[in-house]
């Protein structure tokens, strides 16, 4: 195959992924890194399907991690209604509707440092409530162990998610109360005990490219890489350290999507976070770029989402089906031949 002189190559062993070779990548003419990510993205993945998963606050406030980004630390003194554990059926309703609404999966985040075993029946209870209703079920609990993780799988959940958030190096200006390595522990737990794993981060938390091209080389270098990536745009929240933080353009994100997707072909690449902030034509990039999967719903944890009906329109305008998105199984050579 010739090679591009253009366009250094992607490393095809990922192991061997280093910041350098992925501030490379960040590096390229926009275009070039565009082109290469879409061919990758294109290979692997039907591209005019994206997947919609709903995020549910299942217990919010009061948290004892002190994230500067976040809402939810007790650390700060924010605007948002502290609530315990919801109820099972409640949850189950809101499971409903998200299905009703379009989505194929409901993420349950709850703001905790770690799962406690004292709410792993609720929990459990929880997760098979959810899957009745015939969604899949992600959860994000904090930190997990590997006998909580086992039994989380046999209660029915798909995916756990645990962001690294950052580099590693960055992590420690951001939280000062739960190092990284526990991070990637909790990850290694939910593996084992056949979980599909999502982990991602931040974008725009005061950290530098350096810092988001270490993040994403931690993350390709994970054994096996995650199953899914959530990207997101940091919203900053009055009353956190970071509320004055100096913003990142979009076209950084997109930077960041496309570099995602040349490291983790295999990953579903989720837009997260700060879609409101983002133009129609922003997204459109990211979807080009390798995004194909977003928090689908007018709520985040806290914070606000695109409303349904705008994202349908945006959907429409850009010819994307919402469903479960397949990796291809046909090799790129068989496809070649396609209309498509
Ligand atoms: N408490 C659990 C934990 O931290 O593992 C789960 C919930 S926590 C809110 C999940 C993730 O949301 C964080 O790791 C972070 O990546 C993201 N997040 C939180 N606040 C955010 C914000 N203001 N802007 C963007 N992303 C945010
Ligand atoms: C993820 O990566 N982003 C979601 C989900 N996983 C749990 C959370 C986004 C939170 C945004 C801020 C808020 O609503 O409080
Ligand atoms: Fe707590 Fe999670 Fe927020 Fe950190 S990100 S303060 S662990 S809810």
């Amino acid at each position: 195959m010739a090679i591009d002189p253009v366009v250094p190559a992607v490393q095809p062993n990922i192991q061997s992924q280093t910041t350098e070779n992925v501030l490379a990548l960040f590096a390229l003419p926009f275009n070039d890194l565009l082109h290469k990510a879409h061919e990758v993205y294109r290979r692997h993945w039907d591209v005019n399907t994206v997947q919609l998963s709903t995020l549910l606050s299942i217990k919010t406030g009061n948290c004892v991690e002190d994230c500067k980004y976040c809402a939810q630390s007790r650390h700060y003194s924010t605007s948002i209604e502290i609530t315990p554990l919801m109820e099972t059926e409640d949850v189950r309703a809101a499971a409903r509707q998200a299905k009703a609404a379009g989505a194929s999966r409901l993420c349950m985040g709850a703001a905790w440092r770690a799962l406690q075993n004292r709410n792993l029946e609720k929990i459990m209870s929880i997760i098979r409530n959810v899957k009745e209703e015939g969604l899949e079920a992600c959860a994000t609990l904090g930190s997990l162990t590997a006998a909580q993780a086992t039994s989380l799988k046999n209660s029915g959940l798909d995916y756990y998610n645990h962001n690294i958030d950052t580099s590693e190096e960055y992590y420690s200006k951001i939280i000062s109360t739960r190092p990284f390595s526990e991070r990637l522990r909790s990850l290694q737990n939910a593996h084992a005990a056949g979980l599909k794993v999502c982990s991602g981060g931040i974008i725009g938390i005061g950290e530098s490219r350096t810092d988001r091209a270490a993040m994403l080389a931690s993350l390709a270098r994970l054994q096996p890489p995650p199953e899914s990536v959530p990207l997101n745009m940091f919203v900053p929240i009055p009353g956190t350290p970071l509320a004055d933080v100096e913003r990142v353009k979009p076209l950084e994100l997109v930077r960041t999507v496309a570099v995602t997707r040349l490291l983790m072909p295999g990953a579903q690449v989720r837009l997260s976070a700060g879609r409101t902030d983002l133009s129609d034509e922003a997204q459109a990039l990211c979807f080009f770029a390798g995004a194909n999967s977003l928090f689908y719903g007018d709520r985040l944890l806290t914070t606000d989402n695109p409303v349904e009906k705008k994202d349908w329109v945006l959907f429409a305008e850009l010819g994307l089906r919402p469903g479960p998105i397949e990796k291809r199984t046909t090799s790129y050579e068989e496809r070649r031949g396609d209309a498509t």
